[in-house]
């Protein structure tokens, strides 16, 4: 990233050693860990060399206000933390577009006539509590505060200690509804996560909808035994019959076009060389165009799982961790923005990943500007924006805000 180093995106370059992982590859950057820690006193440093007022509101989310807070505020940002093993962009370009958004209004002498605020939000990617866009889900209310709490790490650290730890008061977790009322309009720029836009040859595009989508648990039980002890025949290994269970999650998806079902996590217990497992547990992210397919989707893989399973005397139990049902961002505001970028030149298009900006299409108009991805590949060390098109997105930003301004 070293021709980042100067110009508009020196900030990817002061975070490009910030969490990286020798052994996965790429960034892992986990809530209240200490990259993300580290990450949250750049963007504290950074925005305060704007003059921006920067804030943590109760659920670890940061705000860096231009003027007054709220209300009817133009609120546009991203995200800092990353999966594990997860690539330089996704997340932290939208955070570095509209600081440089900002700077650039400043610059030019622009004074707005509504507030301003860059956001990040905590925990998007789920990856250290389970559950995807935390931050905005606890912002609108999406998640139960209790519930919320009791998450708990690999480690067994629990969402309520690790925010104590962080400085926050656990207690205040949850919908914050004075915070959330204080946008107007939300707008996230994100490297797009596909070849939407490699394959119509342009850099920038308006997000139209997000796939529903949701998070599930099997487990598979079978019965621990000795390595060298236990004869072949009769065995009930759980990570066989788990094994069976993912082929049938792929082929579930396969039948039903449009949609995409990925294990991606296991968690083999006791998991030992020379151990047959007692259960296992894995992770299905399975998202569809609606809900209803969706639920389809994941019914009917849980029923081929249980009979997938079943052939190594193996029993599974399938538990919702989350659930995010489709969101089509307003046509109107996609429609407005598109006709201020350029009209056709700047395309519509509908992404599989999920956004901090979809949850709160809920609560607030919310919108996405998407940049170019040559590789297509995302939540991988391969994820990639070249200069020229993360620069046309914060031209992208920066005419919107102006406009919004
Ligand atoms: O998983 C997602 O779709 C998002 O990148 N958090
Ligand atoms: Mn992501
Ligand atoms: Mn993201």
């Amino acid at each position: 990233m070293s021709e980042l180093a100067h110009g508009t995106l020196a900030g990817l370059a002061e975070i490009d050693d910030t969490g990286r992982d020798a052994r996965r590859g790429g960034y892992s950057r986990h809530l209240w860990q200490n990259a993300d820690l580290e990450l949250r006193a750049w963007f504290a440093e950074r925005a305060g060399r704007l003059g921006l007022g920067v804030e943590t509101d109760r659920n670890g989310n940061l705000w860096a206000w231009w003027g007054e807070p709220g209300p009817d505020a133009v609120v546009t940002g991203s995200h800092l933390d990353s999966v594990p093993g997860g690539g330089a962009y996704d997340g932290p370009l939208g955070v570095v577009s509209a600081l440089e958004a900002v700077a650039r209004l400043q610059a030019s002498g622009f004074t707005p006539s509504r507030p301003c605020a860059v956001l990040v939000f905590a925990e998007e990617e789920g990856s250290r509590f389970g559950i995807a866009c935390l931050g905005s889900r606890l912002l609108t209310g999406g998640i139960d505060a209790d519930r919320a709490r009791a998450l708990v790490d690999a480690d067994g650290i629990t969402l309520a200690d690790s925010a104590r730890r962080a400085g926050l008061e656990p207690a205040h977790l949850g919908a914050d509804p004075n915070a959330l009322a204080r946008i107007g309009l939300f707008i996230e720029l994100h490297v797009e996560q596909g070849r939407g836009l490699v394959d119509l040859g342009r850099p920038v595009a308006v997000a139209s909808s997000i796939l529903a989508h949701g998070r599930w648990r099997l487990t598979v039980t079978g019965q621990g035994n000795h390595a060298g002890a236990t004869p072949m025949p009769g065995r009930r290994d759980p990570l066989v019959a788990a094994a069976r269970a993912i082929v049938a999650v792929q082929d579930a998806a396969l039948n039903h076009p449009g949609s995409r079902a990925t294990v991606g996590r296991l968690e083999v217990v006791p998991g030992g060389t020379n151990v047959i497992a007692s259960s296992v547990h894995a992770w299905l992210d399975a998202r569809a165009p609606s809900d209803s397919e969706t639920r389809a989707l994941v019914a009917g893989i849980e029923e081929a799982a249980i009979a997938a399973v079943a052939v190594n005397g193996c029993s599974v139990a399938v538990t919702e961790e989350s659930w995010t049902g489709t969101v089509t961002f307003d046509p109107d505001l996609v429609g407005r923005f598109r006709a201020v970028l350029g009209g056709s030149r700047v395309p519509a298009l509908p992404t599989g990943a999920g956004h901090d900006a979809g949850v709160l299409a809920a609560s607030v108009p919310s919108a996405m500007l998407f940049v170019r991805n040559p590789t297509g590949v995302s939540h991988s060390p391969e994820e990639f924006a070249e200069v020229a098109d993360c620069v046309a997105g914060i031209d992208a930003l920066e005419t919107l805000l102006r406009s919004l301004l």
